[in-house]
This record gives C-alpha cells, structure tokens and sequence, in this order.
C-alpha cells in the first residue's frame, strides 16, 4: 500500500483527525490539560496512529501543514472548552523538529489564537530533545517568541534521547514530560524508582513542573505523587478520543 501517495488526498478530503487525552492533577485528579494526538482516518485502512504515517507527512514535505492543521483543532477546541465553561483547560501539541527552525510559528499560533479568540497562554507545545541538538540558537529563537506570547514548552519524552540534563538549564522550558518507559514497571522496578526520584529532585531544583506519561495502574500514580511528580496522562485515566466525547465527559464533571 502506498500510504505517502495517499497524504494530500488525506489532507484535501479531512481524514486527518485530532484526538485528546487528559492530563490530569495527581493529588486531585482535575482534569488541568489534553493532549492532542493526531490520527489519520483513512478510508480503507482504517484509523492509522501517527508512528505509522508522521514519517511519510515529513517525507512528503507536509510537517508545517500538520502542525497547523492541529492547532486550528486545538484552538477549535480551546474555544469550546471556553464555551463549556472549563477555560482552566491547556492544550498541548506535539512539535516535529522541523518546526523549531521556522521562525514562522510564533506568528501564527498568535494569529490562530487570535482567530478564535483564545488566549496563547492555553497552548503548550511539546518538543523533544532531538529538536534541540541540531540547531540550537533556531530553536532556541522560536521556544523564546513562543513563550514570549504566553505560550509554555513542555520537554516530552524525556529520559529517551539525549537526556542531557543541560538542556533542562539551557532551554526556555516550564514542563518535562517523564517517558513511560520510566513508569510502565514501577512499583516494581528499583532503578525506574531512582531515575524517576532523580529527575524529580533536579525539576524541583530548576522549578520545571513534572508530568509523568502512561500511567496505567493506581499504584503507578500513587509512586509518582510520593515522589513529588504533580501531574499524570495515561490509560488508568483517560484514553487518546475524537473531540467531542472528551467535550462530553469534561462537560459530565461538576
Ligand atoms: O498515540 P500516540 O500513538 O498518539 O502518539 C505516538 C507519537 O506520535 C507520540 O510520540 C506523539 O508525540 C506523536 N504525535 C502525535 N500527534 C502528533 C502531532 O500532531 N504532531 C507530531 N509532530 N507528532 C505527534
Ligand atoms: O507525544 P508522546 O510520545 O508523549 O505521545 C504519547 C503516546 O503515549 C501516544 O502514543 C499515546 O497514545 C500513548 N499513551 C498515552 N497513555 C498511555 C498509557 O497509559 N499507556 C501506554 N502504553 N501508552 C499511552
Ligand atoms: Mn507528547
Ligand atoms: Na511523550
């Protein structure tokens, strides 16, 4: 099947669609954020996840359209959550490294914003670490513009990469995202328990606020607020879903 053929048409008949998952408060479990998560609904695969198809959308040079086609969603949503009376909800979106070379970025977050009335400081945009390494003065241009608008930067995956703890010092960041890899076999696993233990103290230090990723089990979420990690995403919450059943059950809450 030749999928990267398909992505203009995927682009042109609206089959890429922009799912959320919660980010929850640990202590309380508030729903403080969602995730958006891009999915491509094609019409004879079926609903095809991003680590299959985001390397053909860079390949066919379509990473810019990606990127702003998910923050028109994210405003979109953004606009309803206002409507809904929950405006304390952020919405996070992913960045590919190709973005943090476009000195463009900035200026259309705040022109989308602007289009549906919602404010920059609802956005948070996640970048790897690998966005930092090959161009650090472009990346570190447009995480500036970006959180000059309001806008906060989250290091997602963290722990995978490079895991220079410098980039936590050198970098404009408020928010580390620990990898699941790191929680998946906790209680259990000792060394995940120290590393996790590290990261918190060193984001306690630098005043970065901490997420931990794939949270699963109860006692997975129990470990990290004992150890200082205030906030959580994972299946014990809330999966990855289309906008309006997250509308649904945000709007089910008090
Ligand atoms: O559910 P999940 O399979 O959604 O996501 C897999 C990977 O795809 C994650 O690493 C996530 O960061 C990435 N991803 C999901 N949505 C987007 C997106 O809209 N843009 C980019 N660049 N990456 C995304
Ligand atoms: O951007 P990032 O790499 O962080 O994307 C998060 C990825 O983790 C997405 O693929 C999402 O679907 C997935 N995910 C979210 N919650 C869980 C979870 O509890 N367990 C597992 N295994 N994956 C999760
Ligand atoms: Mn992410
Ligand atoms: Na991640």
């Amino acid at each position: 099947r030749d999928l990267e053929l398909a992505v203009p048409a995927g682009f042109a008949e609206g089959q890429f669609e922009v799912w959320y998952q919660s980010q929850v408060d640990l202590e309380s479990q508030a729903v403080v954020g969602l995730e958006a998560l891009i999915r491509w609904r094609h019409p004879e695969h079926g609903v095809i996840g991003p680590g299959e198809f985001l390397p053909l959308i860079e390949r066919s040079g379509n990473n810019a359209r990606l990127t702003r086609y998910v923050l028109t969603d994210a405003c979109r949503a953004l606009q309803l959550l206002a409507a809904a009376r929950k405006p304390q909800i952020r919405i996070a979106i992913n960045l590919p490294p190709s973005e943090l070379a476009d000195h463009s970025l900035a200026a259309e977050l705040r022109a989308t914003c602007a289009r549906f009335d919602v404010a920059p400081s609802s956005l948070e945009l996640e970048i790897t670490e690998g966005s930092l390494i090959n161009n650090i003065a472009s990346a570190s241009e447009t995480l500036h513009r970006l959180r000059r608008l309001g806008a906060t930067i989250a290091l997602d995956d963290f722990g995978t990469g490079y895991s220079s703890l410098a980039h936590l010092r050198r970098f404009p960041l408020d928010k580390v995202k620990i990898d699941k890899a790191f929680i998946s076999e906790i209680p259990d696993s000792a060394e995940d328990k120290a590393i996790v233990g590290v990261i918190a103290s060193l984001a306690g230090t630098l005043g970065l606020t901490l997420v931990a990723e794939g949270i699963e089990r109860a006692e997975q979420a129990q470990a990290m607020r004992e150890m200082g990690v205030t906030l959580g995403q994972g299946y014990l919450y809330h999966r990855p879903q289309p906008l309006e059943a997250v509308l649904q059950w945000i709007e089910g809450q008090a």
